[in-house]
């Protein structure tokens, strides 16, 4: 069910090299990005009439309009389960304690006597958060786009989610359910691409949606591909590829609960991947023991779980040491890293390149899913390496406020007028030379 790669034996390469060995889902955005740039303009030119065609035409819906009326929020969290209402606030609360505490504080900071510059954090005017719908109705991913928005005080928030068919055009009444749990009003019944699209250019007319700063928020590879196509028009979180969990496991591991979390992130997507990585050959024959009984009794099993487990993308990789156990893990840089040693806490301490880190036995990647009070929205694909999950810093820009008097610029000017005659830029060093009468003190 699951392929192995047996790095034992041999000393390992080192970064790229290593990663090249170890699998990885094809994802190709750039292609996508060829059949979403005329949807994107698309939109641009002909607006919510190019939504409500699109919304036929990928959702098979006739809508009479896009924007939900306050209604349909008002019923759908009504008619919400009890059990599930209270299980989503608790995961609000758990996120908002974790996110609040990420709030950044101005800052000022002395440079020389009479030169200070100040790091003052702004939110994001307006924000665009797209919530999946079809396979993936993520109520939970609505609270990791809005609770960290709201917490990093963004003024105005708006959610698009695709509208389905067998809800009479709306967006699924989860999704609507947890907009109203978070107070958000503004929702669009827009999916995939044309809803990027929409928050990057806005739309007109009444039913019409203003233009935002940022769009953020989990999608398919069209929706990745829009992201991309906006990039440097408007801000983005990370391009959410498909999900990945890696366990980095020695012989003191429970099977069960490695083989249970394995198929926890399989289930998403026939193209996610689960990768365990351990020291242990007992481990690893134990977790491809005990995957079969599991896979058969769960859900989704052969549209999603299987194909996942089976993929190119998924593994179990063999190691001589835990050390190099770590190197592999950080060389793949996945999205949701759980550590099943001895000592966890230690070997997570040393963990480089990860999404989140899950600690020990205890602190399974559904627990971040949900109700950990971490976020969900994780770099994938290895962007680990060089990105972070969304945080209300995602929503935020530190703009740098320099404050110096005449003395204190006149203490550097000579430096800044010999910088600027280097770069050749003489007219830099005449800003400053203008202030003195034209003699630069100190030079
Ligand atoms: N594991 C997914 C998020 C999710 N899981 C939503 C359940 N619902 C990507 O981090
Ligand atoms: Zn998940």
């Amino acid at each position: 069910m699951i392929s192995r790669i047996d790095l034992r034996g041999n000393t390992l390469p080192e970064g790229g090299a290593l990663r090249d060995l170890l699998p990885r889902a094809e994802f190709d955005v750039e292609a996508a990005l060829e059949k979403v740039r005329p949807i994107c303009e698309d939109v641009h030119h002909r607006g919510t009439a190019a939504l409500i065609e699109y919304a036929e035409k990928f959702d098979g819906v006739k809508l009479e309009r896009v924007r939900v009326p306050a209604k349909a929020l008002k019923d759908a969290l009504d008619q919400l389960d009890p059990q599930v209402r209270d299980a989503l606030e608790e995961s609000i609360r758990r996120a908002r304690i974790v996110h609040r505490a990420q709030r950044r504080t101005t800052r000022t900071t002395q440079v020389v006597r009479g030169g200070s510059v100040t790091e003052k954090w702004v939110p994001v005017e307006r924000v665009g958060l797209y919530a999946p719908g079809g396979r993936s109705v993520y109520p939970s991913s609505v609270i990791m786009n809005v609770v960290p928005a709201q917490e990093a005080g963004v003024g105005s928030i708006a959610l698009a989610s695709p509208p389905q068919k067998e809800f009479g055009g709306l967006p699924h009444p989860t999704i609507l359910a947890a907009c109203a749990l978070l107070g958000i009003d503004e929702v669009y019944a827009a999916g995939g691409a044309q809803a990027v699209a929409m928050f990057a250019y806005g739309t007109a007319g009444p039913d019409g949606c203003p233009p935002a700063n940022m769009v953020t928020g989990p999608g398919n590879i069209w929706v990745a591909a829009a992201k991309r196509y906006f990039t440097g028009r408007i801000g983005i979180d990370t391009e959410a590829g498909p999900t990945e969990i890696a366990v980095l496991a020695d012989d003191t591991a429970d099977p069960v609960h490695v083989a249970a979390d394995l198929i926890s992130q399989a289930e998403h997507d026939p193209l996610a991947a689960a990768v365990l990585v351990t020291d242990s050959l007992a481990l690893a024959e134990a977790v491809e023991k005990e995957l079969e009984p599991q896979v058969a009794a769960t859900k989704h099993i052969e549209d999603r779980i299987k194909p996942a487990l089976a993929g190119r993308q998924s593994a179990i990789v063999l190691v001589d040491s835990l050390e190099d156990g770590l190197k592999v893990v950080d060389a793949y840089g996945a999205e949701h890293l759980e550590i099943q040693t001895a000592d966890a806490a230690a070997v997570a301490d040393r963990v480089r390149n990860a999404g989140a880190v899950f600690v020990g036995p205890w602190a399974p990647v559904s627990l971040g899913d949900y109700c950990a009070g971490s976020n969900h929205v994780l770099p994938t694909g290895g962007c680990a390496c060089h990105s972070s999950g969304l945080s209300v810093q995602s929503f935020l820009r530190g703009i740098h406020i320099v404050d110096y008097t005449r003395d204190a610029l006149a203490e550097v000017a000579h430096h800044v007028v010999t910088l600027a005659e280097a770069e050749d830029l003489p007219a830099h060093g005449a800003a400053l030379k203008a202030r003195f009468e034209w003699k630069v003190p100190n030079a």
